[in-house]
């Protein structure tokens, strides 16, 4: 298990902070965490997973369980044992109390782990005082996704994002390396400058590179708006859902591609796009990283970038993984991932995917209320029939969208509310006298947002 930040070949025009010394100090720090004890037979790093839940219900603690398992395995670690603990009080030294993490570290210890999981975002202090009490390493969940986020990072783009976001997690962290380091006191002695402590000289490199990283980014976003915006022309549908909801399979389905879809949490990272429709390219599907449940506050930030196509969709089309017994959860994730994206007026078709794998007959009643009276289907993305119709519905869906320009005098406040709370706003601006608006919606609202303005001007 790696949690580094090293420059790589990708990363060549930006550039690196005085000749890759605090590259190694990171690494250094790294290396102490997660690599110094392997298992014996094995290269893979043994890890005890400990779940922490405070709900009582043991089919929500399984599937919890069963996610930070998948999530460590993700990242090539071995699991050499796990468990789930109900946590009734929290200890804000230590999240979990003395007694409690002593045991725990026997635990791990009994079954040969070198690390321990722990399924909770630790505060710097929480963490540094569970390994002093706990006398082993411990990653929490913040550290494995960003690592499972790194190791699918294939992209230029997706890596500076991974980057940034570690930088954003170490930045905090820094205090516990430094004392390790301000008592070694060698290795980067000579570049200090007077009175400056090496936890600070890294602090000082750290925010070096990440200024230089999200300069990198940037361009990034640039490039991508450059694109989108030669690409307005034609309509968009993306898919988003939680990770392992099957977008990427039901993509390869609609659009006859290969793009890798396995079991296997955040196997896509960066955004792909693709014409929906043989004839005539109007219609463009993209496919998105996934969610999930308490994702790290740095990932989001790094990520909203990759995801701002999000908000120029023309349909949301929301994968749901309805074989997954948590799948009211997902869905509640998705939807305030969606909101936070500022997507929530975007219309939106729901998929309840996987059904081929449900014993029970999935009750539309169910659908009827997750789908909140928007429209919705149920198929496997593996029935090519399912998704050959599930395709010509949301062409159908997004091609009886239309757009239009208006000027919409101050008075008319009516037709403002009309367009704020039915139409997707693609352009306003303000004149001395009203609004103008380049709005996108169906034509019965259109042709009621013209009548009203015609009504207005007699
Ligand atoms: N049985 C069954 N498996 C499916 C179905 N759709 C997808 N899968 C499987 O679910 C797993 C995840 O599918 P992906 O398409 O990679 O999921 P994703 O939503 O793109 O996941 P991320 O990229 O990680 O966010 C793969 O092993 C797919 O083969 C389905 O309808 N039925
Ligand atoms: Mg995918």
């Amino acid at each position: 298990m790696k949690f580094i930040s090293k420059p790589t070949l990708e990363h060549k025009e930006v550039p690196v902070a005085d000749d890759g010394q605090w590259e190694k100090i990171v690494q250094d720090w790294s290396d102490k965490h997660h690599n110094i004890h392997r298992g014996k037979n094995s290269d893979k790093t043994r890890c005890y997973v400990f779940s922490i839940n405070s709900v009582n219900d043991p089919l929500i603690q399984k599937a919890q369980l069963e996610e930070i398992v998948n999530l460590t395995e993700a990242q090539g670690a071995e699991i050499a044992g796990k468990e789930i603990y109900l946590l009734n009080k929290i200890n804000p030294k230590s999240l979990i109390g003395k007694g409690t993490a002593h045991h725990l570290a026997q635990r791990a210890r009994d079954c040969g782990a070198s690390m321990i999981v722990v399924d909770a975002e630790l505060s710097p202090s929480q963490l540094r005082n569970l390994e002093d009490i706990a006398g082993m390493s411990i990653c929490d969940r913040e550290a494995i996704i960003l690592n499972v986020f790194l190791k699918h990072a294939s992209t230029k783009q997706a890596r500076i994002q991974v980057e940034i976001a570690q930088l954003e997690y170490l930045r905090p962290r820094i205090r516990g390396i430094g004392i390790n380091m301000d008592q070694q006191a060698g290795g980067i002695g000579n570049s200090r400058g007077a009175g400056e402590t090496a936890s600070e000289l890294l602090a000082r490199k750290l925010d070096h590179r990440l200024l230089e990283l999200k300069k990198a980014q940037k361009k990034f976003t640039r490039v991508g708006d450059i694109s989108r915006s030669q690409r307005q022309a034609c309509k968009r549908i993306v898919l988003i859902g939680y990770t392992n909801a099957g977008k990427t399979s039901l993509m390869n389905a609609l659009t006859n591609e290969e793009l890798s879809a396995r079991q296997m949490p955040f196997e896509t990272l960066s955004t792909t796009s693709r014409c929906l429709s043989r004839h005539g390219e109007d219609v463009l599907v993209s496919d998105t990283v996934g969610f999930i449940r308490r994702l790290p506050a740095s990932l989001l930030e790094s990520f909203t970038s990759t995801l701002a196509e999000l908000k120029e969709a023309s349909l949301l089309v929301i994968v749901i993984d309805i074989s997954d017994y948590e799948y009211e959860a997902h869905l509640k994730t998705t939807l305030e991932m969606v909101e936070k994206l500022g997507a929530l007026k975007i219309p939106r078709f729901y998929v309840f995917n996987k059904i081929d794998r449900l014993n029970t007959e999935f009750k539309k009643a169910v659908a009827d209320e997750l789908s909140e009276a928007h429209p919705y289907v149920l198929l496997s993305s593996h029935d090519s029939e399912a998704v050959a119709d599930f395709k010509t519905t949301i062409l159908q869906e997004v091609r009886s969208e239309q757009t239009l320009e208006v000027f919409v005098p101050y008075s008319a406040s009516q037709v403002t509310t009309l367009i704020y709370s039915k139409c997707r706003i693609l352009e306003s601006s303000t004149q001395e006298q009203g609004m103008h608006f380049k709005i996108e919606a169906k034509a019965p609202i259109l042709k009621q947002i013209v009548e009203k303005l015609k009504e207005l001007r007699q």
